[in-house]
C-alpha cells in the first residue's frame, strides 16, 4: 500500500505509541488517530504533542460491551484505516468487532506467547521460574492473546529481577519490536491467512519470525 493509515488504541502511558510516533517520521505508515477508552491516559498527551488527532470513547459510558464495541467500530470506520494497533489497550474486544477488522488488528503482549496470556505476566513469569521472558506481537483474533504470533523479543531473567525490573526491560524491547512489525504490515509484507501469520508469503511458526 502507498501509505498505510494506522489507528492506535491505548488505555495508559502510551510508551509504545511514542515509539511508533518516533519511527513514523521515517516510515511508510501514518498515525491517523489515537483512541483511548480512558480520558486520563497519558498517551493522549503524547499524541496531541505530535499533532495527531485523539478521541476518547469511555467504555463506562455504554450499557454493555456490545454497545462500546459498536461505538468504537463506528468511530474507526469513519477514519477508514488500513491497520489497527493495540498499544497497551486494556479492553477485551468482542467477536463481531474482531471479525469486522479481521487480519488488520495487531497487539503487543508482554510475554513470550503462548506463555502467560492475560494479565500480571511479569509476576507470573517470575513465579514460574522462567529463565527467559519477553514480548510478542500477534494478530488479534477472538481468542484472547491467542491469535497467530508474528514476532517476539526475548530477555534473560536475572536472579535479582522483580516484576518491575522485568517490565522495564521487556518494555524497552517492545519499543524496538512494535515499529518493526508495523513497518512490515505497512510494506505489504505481512498478512493473516488461514489463521496463520505470513511474512513475505512464508507461513510463520508458532513463535513468529525465527531469530536471525
Ligand atoms: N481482544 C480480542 N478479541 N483478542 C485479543 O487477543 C485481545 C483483545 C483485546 C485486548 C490485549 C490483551 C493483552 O495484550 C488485547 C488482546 C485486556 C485484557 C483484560 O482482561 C486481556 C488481554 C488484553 C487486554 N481486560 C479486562 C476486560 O474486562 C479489563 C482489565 C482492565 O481494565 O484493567 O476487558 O494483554
Ligand atoms: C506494554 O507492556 C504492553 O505490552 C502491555 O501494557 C504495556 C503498555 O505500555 N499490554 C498489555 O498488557 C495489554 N493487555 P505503554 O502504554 O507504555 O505502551
Amino acid at each position: 500500500m502507498a501509505q498505510c493509515n494506522v489507528v492506535i488504541l491505548i488505555s495508559g502511558s502510551g510508551s509504545n505509541l511514542q515509539a511508533l510516533i518516533d519511527q513514523s517520521k521515517t516510515a511508510e505508515y501514518t498515525i491517523a488517530s489515537v483512541i483511548s477508552n480512558n480520558a486520563d491516559a497519558y498517551g493522549l498527551q503524547r499524541a496531541t504533542r505530535a499533532g495527531i488527532p485523539t478521541l476518547v470513547i469511555d467504555h463506562r459510558d455504554f450499557a454493555d460491551r456490545k454497545e462500546f464495541d459498536l461505538a468504537l467500530q463506528e468511530a474507526i470506520d469513519a477514519i477508514n484505516p488500513n491497520l489497527l494497533v493495540l498499544a497497551g489497550f486494556m479492553r477485551i474486544l468482542g467477536a463481531d468487532f474482531v471479525s469486522h477488522f479481521s487480519g488488520r488488528i495487531l497487539n503487543i503482549h508482554p510475554s513470550l506467547l503462548p506463555k502467560f496470556q492475560g494479565t500480571r505476566t511479569h509476576e507470573r513469569a517470575l513465579e514460574a521460574g522462567e529463565k527467559e521472558h519477553g514480548a510478542s506481537v500477534h494478530f488479534v483474533t477472538e481468542d484472547l492473546d491467542g491469535g497467530p504470533v508474528i514476532a517476539q523479543e526475548r530477555i534473560k531473567v536475572r536472579a535479582d529481577d522483580t516484576a518491575d525490573s522485568l517490565q522495564r526491560r521487556v518494555l524497552q524491547k517492545e519499543h524496538l519490536l512494535y515499529p518493526k512489525v508495523v513497518k512490515w504490515f505497512a510494506g505489504g509484507r505481512l498478512a493473516m491467512r488461514d489463521g496463520q501469520a505470513w511474512l513475505d508469503n512464508n507461513p510463520l511458526p508458532a513463535t513468529g519470525v525465527p531469530a536471525s
